[in-house]
């Protein structure tokens, strides 16, 4: 489980959530308490509309954190070298990249020269205008193509092969329908070779399939339910808001997997 910390103004759920560093650190140690494996610190809000900040105010909002939490497991979300450089300083295992190397030319070399993990993720155009008018000839084969390619392009750039997982990016670029299309035929990203990484907490998606086209935000349970389906589809990774309940709801999904109690 991947626990979500925004440390940003405007974020698609818990934008504001944190008024201060020490409460965003507070709040990833509960998640890893909870059973978390890692918490994504993110200074820079991805959600549609948003508009890009600057990197001195990135590196701001995601500094003061990773120094509270050193020791624990961390994921820093962010497609800039430089705030990857840093994070990785301050302990960040795992580089989660929405952009999936395709925004700064120097941060497939940070990853590749740290060590640490990547987390490519499918994106259609930016997040300030990608819900205008998401455009694909096949959904699921649009984005297996665009994973596959940035695997290799990952893997060219001297990044390990087994250092990579693969994201779909529900909710980047992508109608309701395609998110849920997506998370139906999730085993063809998980026929790439390469851990896949979900990320459907909270989303708009679940809203409209809840309670329809005027809901914005996605409940706990809805996004659990999501959780399960994409665990049946071979999905390792889950960004979740809520972590207990994804913990429990997972272990039992597991269990049921391999038909007992013993893991
Ligand atoms: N979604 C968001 C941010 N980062 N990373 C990956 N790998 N996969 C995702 O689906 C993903 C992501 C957006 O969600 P949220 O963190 O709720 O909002 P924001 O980007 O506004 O902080």
């Amino acid at each position: 489980m991947v626990g979500i910390v925004n440390v940003t103004p405007d974020s698609f759920s818990d934008g504001g959530r944190f008024g201060s560093a020490r409460e965003a650190a507070a709040a990833a140690e509960q998640m890893l308490a909870d059973g978390a494996a890692i918490v994504d610190v993110g200074g820079e809000s991805t959600r549609p509309g948003a508009e890009p900040v600057d990197v001195d105010e990135e590196l701001r909002r995601v500094v003061g954190v990773l120094e509270l939490l050193e020791g624990g497991r961390v994921s820093i979300d962010t497609s800039r070298a430089v705030v990857a450089r840093r994070a990785v300083e301050l302990g960040a295992e795992l580089v989660n990249d929405v952009t999936a190397l395709r925004r700064d030319p120097e941060l497939a070399a940070v990853v590749a020269e740290s060590g640490v993990s990547v987390c490519l993720m499918h994106m259609q155009g930016e997040p300030r205008t990608m819900q205008e008018a998401p455009r694909y000839d096949d959904v699921v084969s649009d984005v297996a193509a665009f994973l596959e390619e940035r695997l290799s392009h990952a893997v060219a750039a001297g990044i390990a092969e087994d250092h990579v997982c693969l994201d779909p990016g529900l909710g980047f670029g992508k109608t309701a329908d395609q998110n849920l299309e997506l998370l139906r035929n999730l085993d063809r990203i998980v026929a790439l070779g390469r851990p896949v990484m979900v990320g459907i907490s909270r989303k708009w998606t679940l809203a409209r399939v809840v309670s329809g086209p005027d809901a914005r935000v996605g409940t706990d349970a809805a996004s659990v339910g999501a959780a399960v389906a994409a665990f049946d589809r071979g999905a390792t990774l889950f960004r979740v808001h809520d972590v207990r309940s994804h913990v429990e709801a997972l272990a039992v999904a597991a269990a049921v997997e391999r038909g007992g109690v013993a893991t």
